[in-house]
């Protein structure tokens, strides 16, 4: 527990990672590095590039529109800031398979394929389809990890990333056409204002900062002004509706640190 606000421009550094090796360790901590990357990206480096395309409260979207052979691929970038949550319970509610299905209404079906560790799992999801393209489906490793501010102040910093993976128990079926994710939720715990040393932080005072990246590839061809409408719509929904649902979870928990 600490007093201090994280400072904005540092960049963290990943713990070692908490879970017993495996065949998607290195993966893993490559992808934990990439997604400290976008995070830290500066929006306003290449002009003209990242665009603000919703703004509610303390929420912001950004994306970068990006296309291959016709395909939409903008990478999206958010900030939010909740009250009442801290960073480590954004991520264990985000990482949960087991609670998934409750907050994400986008989703038809989704299931753990394998877990591989305590702070990794592989997932598998069928998205409800959107008229008039194919149904979507994705397969994915879904990383937990902590990140250290290294000042010693650090009230707390996580990161979950979500990344497409190949799985041999699951090829690309003919019902629905494979999506490629790569996904971080980067939170930092704020404490707002700020607590006396030694003295217990009231839930009310704690604050996470949610810096959310995704770099979605539809996989196959869908109309770009209906993806983009959907997905101007819905990010800010899933912000909005899982920060609620986490809210709930924890209301009347002691703050994890
Ligand atoms: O991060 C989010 N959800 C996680 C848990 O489900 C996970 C999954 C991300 C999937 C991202 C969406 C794939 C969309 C595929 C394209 C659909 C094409 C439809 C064609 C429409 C014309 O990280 C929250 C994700 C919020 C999604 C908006």
């Amino acid at each position: 527990q600490t007093h201090i606000q994280p400072v904005q421009h540092q960049v963290p550094v990943p713990v070692k990672m908490k879970g017993e090796r495996h065949w998607l360790s290195e993966e893993c901590d490559k992808k934990v590095d990439e997604a400290i990357k976008y995070v830290f990206e500066d929006l306003h480096g290449e002009e003209g590039t990242w665009q603000l395309v919703h703004e509610e409260g303390e929420m912001k979207v950004y994306r970068s529109e990006q296309e291959i052979d016709g395909i939409v691929i903008d990478p999206l970038k958010a900030v939010h800031r909740v009250q009442g949550i801290s960073a480590h319970e954004m991520c264990y509610y985000f990482f949960d398979g087991g609670c998934r299905m409750e907050w994400n209404v986008t989703l038809e079906y989704g299931e753990v394929i394998e877990p591989l560790s305590d702070d990794c799992l592989i997932w598998h999801e069928t998205i409800k389809r959107v008229w008039p393209t194919a149904q979507r489906d994705c397969v994915y490793c879904s990383h937990f990890r902590k990140l250290s501010m290294d000042d010693g102040n650090d009230p707390g910093t996580y990161l979950v990333c979500n990344f497409s993976i190949d799985h041999p128990d699951l090829p690309i079926s003919s019902k629905c056409v494979r999506a490629k994710i790569n996904i971080g939720m980067f939170c930092q715990t704020i404490i707002d204002p700020p607590v006396a040393k030694g003295e217990e932080v009231p839930r009310e005072n704690v604050w996470c900062k949610i810096t959310y990246t995704a770099h979605v590839n539809p996989g196959g061809w869908a109309p770009a002004s209906v993806l983009r409408a959907m997905y101007k719509r819905e990010y800010p929904r899933f912000l909005r509706k899982f920060s609620s649902y986490v809210g709930k979870r924890v209301e009347d928990n002691e703050v994890m640190w």
